[in-house]
């Protein structure tokens, strides 16, 4: 199957044909990751496959892969529009470096963070996570990123920061979307601390092993797998560790169809549909979905004793 592009934004010596990839993928299978990436040069994945399967973060989704072509072009980014089609077409024009990230609140190293600076440090990996929107459909993607976590441990939250803020960047005349007021801008979202510290949480810088593309939410965007998909914040500009539960614009929006949680749960429908089955993008039926997206296993004990009906 041959990828026309992968979005506007990315040279095309930087395109990625899913076929390629996936052969890749075959090949680091064989030879381990650490091999190739010795082999390329400075290619940024797992450094070790075995450890890539079997980290605490790092367990893979085994569905298919949803095409490049659909992860690229099937986007929820009103900040370039409403239609899924929108944040392809829209953000040809926007800008992603350089990038500063502000950290900021009850934290030892607040700063103004160049982009590279604050990555630098990392190892990045792939991981293969399920995204599953809210509005019941699915994707399979194989991010790039590196955990959450360590970002965190970086900067050495003080034991007053309970919640992690963040906030994407706010740039009118980039992002058409945000031309109009349709929405409270900038887009905000937040974690529960031990959310946020989870494994699983990822900060993506990438996504089949090119940069994020600007649909996606370039430079940077969190990706919390066992969340319904809003949660994601794409083009992370600030982070504030913070005492009490920050606003996320959904729950701001539509207090009663989207609450801070925001839990990937099949019981529990949505006030205008049922949540118990979802569409995986590519696929003709329907399939169950699961609870926790399928990573209960890894996160169930995080809401133990709490009432998900209330805490949806
Ligand atoms: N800043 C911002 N982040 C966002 C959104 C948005 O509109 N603005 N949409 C969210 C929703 S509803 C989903 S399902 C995911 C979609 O991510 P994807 O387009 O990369 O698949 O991004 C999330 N992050
Ligand atoms: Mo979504």
């Amino acid at each position: 199957m041959l990828i026309r592009r992968g979005g506007p934004d990315i040279p095309s010596s930087e395109i990625t044909r899913e076929e390629d990839y996936l052969n890749r993928r075959e090949f680091i299978g064989r030879v381990g990751a650490g091999a190739l990436a010795a082999a390329v040069g400075g290619v940024s994945i797992a450094s070790d496959n075995a450890s890539a399967q079997t980290a605490p973060g790092g367990r893979q989704s085994s569905d298919p892969l949803t095409p490049l072509e659909s992860v690229t072009r099937y986007n929820n980014f009103y900040e370039f529009g409403f239609d899924k089609e929108d944040p392809y077409r829209n953000s040809g024009g926007f800008v992603p470096r350089p990038w500063t990230v502000v950290v900021e609140g009850h934290v030892n190293k607040p700063a103004a963070y160049d982009l590279e600076d604050l990555i630098r440090p990392f190892t990045v990996e792939e991981r293969i996570y399920r995204l599953r929107c809210v509005e019941a459909w699915s994707m399979v993607i194989p991010w790039r990123g590196f955990p959450l976590r360590d970002l965190i441990n970086r900067v050495e939250p003080t034991s007053r920061a309970r919640f992690v803020a963040f906030e994407t960047i706010f740039r009118p005349a980039e992002m058409s979307g945000q031309r109009s007021r349709v929405m409270d801008w900038p887009y905000v979202e937040g974690l529960r601390m031990d959310e946020a510290m989870h494994p699983l949480t990822l900060i993506a810088t990438g996504l089949y092993n090119q940069n994020l593309p600007n649909q996606n939410g370039a430079p940077l965007r969190l990706v919390v797998p066992w969340k319904y998909g809003f949660k994601s914040i794409k083009s992370i500009v600030k982070i504030s560790f913070v005492e009490s539960q920050p606003p996320t614009t959904w729950n701001r929006m539509a207090p009663e169809e989207y609450g801070f949680y925001a839990n990937v749960n099949p019981e529990v429908d949505h006030p205008r549909w049922s949540q118990a089955r979802e569409r995986r993008i590519g696929e003709l039926l329907r399939r169950p979905t699961l609870m926790y997206n399928g990573y209960g296993d890894q996160v169930a004990s995080l809401y133990r004793g709490m009432n998900l009906v209330r805490n949806y």
